[in-house]
């Protein structure tokens, strides 16, 4: 993979969809698209504090929260470079409150779904931290040539056909994951484009950082507080006390554990039974990438891969990083 550094995604994506004999292109297209509103993303962002796109768009979305002017673009934007691609024949996003598809033969014949998170962190945007998109792909169940149905985006983790996150931070990342590997690229502002500089994302088995938003401990179950006490305990031999980090930004959150080695903890609390995440759009492609880099991701007694999803805006616990680390989270929350 070493020999790939540097390279474009666009490039990268055409390199290794000659590695397949049958790939038809389409997913490599899919991918370059995205890829594209990436940027256009990026460009809004990175301009945010300059012009009068911040502050409260003056709806709230499905889950009842304020929209922000950022997340209402971001969202468009995704939708369009979607709908243009052709490969994609329905999306969901976390901004819209019902799957989006088109009327038109190419959007009804194309062969993916789209889930989306299209700005996460979005009460960030203000203050100027790093923010970023979730996205999950899929290839449709339902038959080509009609619109998408709700069917196709209700599947098992474990079906993703891909996975993968931009982080708008001190510098704009795209990390995805086909299923063989993890691969991240940096986007270079002098030529524009993404290039690969985090080839074979591996994530270490055990870390020191610890995610979680210790002001809700209180309302946690046993375990997460027992977890929390153990990785404050001073032990030379694990490293431990941990650090704790804890940004609120899941992308931030997840992409410093994945390449430093740690865990991300959102559990279920006495107020949010269900925790706060979603599955569809940020915790299935997140856990997608860290078992590719070598983690685990659960959602206290189960894989995140192997739930099954009963609405598109579910929410899921999320116990993610380090291997180590998540295990012996199962461990406390077995024993409470
Ligand atoms: P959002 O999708 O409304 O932006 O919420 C998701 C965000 C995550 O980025 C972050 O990890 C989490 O919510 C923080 O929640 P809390 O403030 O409860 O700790
Ligand atoms: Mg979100």
């Amino acid at each position: 993979m070493k020999e790939y550094l540097g390279m474009t995604l666009n490039e990268f994506i055409i390199r290794r969809q000659s590695d397949f004999k049958y790939a038809t292109g389409e997913l490599s297209r899919l991918l370059s698209h995205i890829g594209v509103a990436a940027k256009i993303v990026n460009r809004e962002v990175n301009k945010a504090g300059l012009v009068d796109i911040l502050g409260d768009y003056g709806t709230v979305n499905t889950q009842g929260e304020a929209q922000q002017k950022l997340d209402v673009y971001a969202d468009a934007q995704f939708m369009q470079a979607l709908r243009a691609s052709g490969e994609v024949c329905g999306i969901a996003s976390e901004e819209e409150d019902n799957i989006v598809t088109w009327d038109n033969v190419l959007s009804k014949d194309g062969k993916y779904i789209v889930c989306i998170d299209p700005l996460d962190g979005s009460s960030n945007i203000d203050v100027n931290v790093s923010i970023g998109t979730i996205f999950s792909i899929y290839r449709r169940i339902s038959e080509r040539g009609h619109k998408a149905e709700e069917k196709d985006f209700l599947q098992e983790g474990i079906k993703q056909v891909a996975g993968g996150y931009v982080i708008y931070g001190s510098s704009t990342m795209m990390v995805y994951t086909t299923g063989r590997g993890v691969n991240g690229f940096t986007l270079d502002p002098s030529i524009g484009e993404f290039c690969l500089s985090h080839p074979d994302i591996r994530t270490p088995e055990s870390g020191t950082l610890y995610s979680v938003n210790e002001g809700y401990y209180k309302r946690f179950d046993q375990g997460i507080k027992d977890y929390i006490k153990y990785a404050q305990e001073i032990d030379k031999q694990t490293n431990r006390p941990y650090k704790a980090r804890y940004i609120g930004s899941l992308v931030a959150d997840f992409h410093r554990n994945l390449l430093k080695g740690g865990i991300y903890i959102y559990p279920r609390t006495e107020s949010a039974p269900e925790g706060k995440l979603r599955l569809l759009y940020e915790a299935n492609p997140l856990a997608f990438i860290v078992e590719q880099a070598g983690g685990m991701a659960v959602n206290g007694g189960d894989r995140i891969l192997d739930l099954k999803p009963n609405d598109l805006h579910q929410r899921t616990p999320l116990i993610i990083g380090s291997t180590n680390m998540v295990n012996k989270v199962v461990e406390f929350l077995e024993n409470e």
